[in-house]
């Protein structure tokens, strides 16, 4: 049983090869899964996938200057691999390019996207241009194929892009929002929501919120995965939220 909630996690910096200095670990609080958990530092980039494509649970990572950390664990993380991808003035944004149902490297530099199929260090195996350099880049399952496609957001518009590269796109939330993608009802599509404050709007048709949680501090960057759940099943098969300080 891996239903570890509210306990202190404290991951030695040296675990992701940190050197001693002035930055703070990063902590992530997940809703449905584990509290106070730290990997990382606080000016790392923190990400969620599935690293170890065992379609169960999410773990934890971070990039660090073009440096990847891929945690075991979303709940007791320590380092499972690392490597070079990128570079420090990228976006590092991960998910499953190819539908193996492994969760990998990717990032996007200006508007290019520089997706990577393996979590080891190389060139890209997919590459295109998409949205503008200051939108906010997202990436989901948005036909429930398996493989992850490119969105991003801009003032409260998403844009989701599908393998054959038709746009869709719909005003969801407000321009000051934080926006986030989820499988929040486990049927195996992606869709989006928005952090507003401490509360969550989560839609599960991209139109209507279906769900709305108040979660976490204000000013928290959110996280979202497969953390696990309170509920009497401990499904595994939906997506959480959680924050990230
Ligand atoms: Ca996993
Ligand atoms: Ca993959
Ligand atoms: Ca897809
Ligand atoms: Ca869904």
């Amino acid at each position: 049983m891996r239903r570890r909630i509210g306990m202190t996690v404290l991951i030695a910096a040296a675990l992701v090869g940190i050197a001693a200095g002035p930055a703070s670990a990063r902590t992530w609080n997940e809703r449905e899964g584990c509290s106070d958990v730290t990997y990382g530092l606080s000016t790392d980039t923190p990400i969620v996938g599935d690293w170890n494509g065992d379609g169960s649970f999410d773990e934890l990572g971070v990039v660090r200057s073009g440096h990847w950390y891929l945690g075991t664990d979303y709940c007791f993380p320590s380092t499972q691999t690392s490597f070079g991808y990128g570079l420090a003035s990228d976006k590092p944004l991960p998910g499953d390019w190819n539908g193996d149902g492994t969760d990998t490297a990717g990032v996007v530099r200006g508007n290019q996207w520089l997706l990577r199929n393996s979590n080891t260090p190389g060139s890209s195996n997919l590459s295109f241009s998409f949205g503008r350099s200051t939108d906010v880049f997202l990436a989901g399952d948005w036909d429930g194929d398996g493989v992850d496609t490119p969105a991003v957001w801009r003032s409260g518009v998403f844009y989701l892009r599908d393998g054959a590269g038709v746009v869709r796109s719909f005003g969801y939330g407000r321009s000051t929002d934080i926006p986030i993608v989820g499988d929040w009802d486990g049927n195996g599509i992606d869709t989006i929501g928005v952090k507003r404050g401490q509360a969550f709007y989560l839609s599960d048709n991209n139109s209507t919120a279906a769900l709305v949680i108040g979660y976490g501090l204000s000013g928290l960057a959110p996280s979202v995965g497969k953390f696990g759940t309170f509920s009497s099943d401990f499904s595994h098969a939906r997506d959480s939220v959680g924050t990230v300080q």
